[in-house]
């Protein structure tokens, strides 16, 4: 019995951590837009406010949803206001929606952080448990 218990409790263990592990993706019919552009750009906070896809859409995804398409209008906007023009920012793989992201300074991408601290949570869980 005990050792069937460290067995669920170890599959739950590495559940946790291939999901934690998993980056998210841009949704492809979103993503099909962006097929030219540096892959740097190709995640969820391209639109939106958080890495999960939630939080609403930042300004340069309202501004996506509201033109519809890669528009030269939209490429010549600037959406974040950081004086880049989205164009400028998607060729040099920077976040248009985001003013802290531009050509010659990224935002670090904390996906693989948030991974890290997730994965080391999970495991000092269980290792409480298994005691
Ligand atoms: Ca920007």
């Amino acid at each position: 019995m005990a050792n069937r218990n460290m067995f669920v409790r170890l599959m739950i263990l590495v559940a946790a951590i291939l999901l934690l592990a998993y980056p998210a993706a841009s949704r492809p019919e979103y993503l099909k837009y962006f097929k030219d552009f540096p892959d740097e750009i190709k995640k969820c906070t391209l639109c939106h406010v958080q890495s999960s896809g939630y939080g609403g859409l930042n300004p340069f995804g309202r501004d996506f949803a509201k033109i519809g398409s890669l528009t030269p209008e939209l490429m010549q906007l600037d959406s974040d206001s950081d004086r880049y023009s989205n164009i400028e920012e998607l060729r040099a793989g920077t976040m248009p929606g985001d003013a802290n992201s531009y050509p010659g300074k990224s935002t670090p991408d904390f996906t693989a952080d948030l991974t890290v601290v997730g994965l080391l949570v999970a495991a000092g869980i269980i290792t409480r448990k298994l005691k």
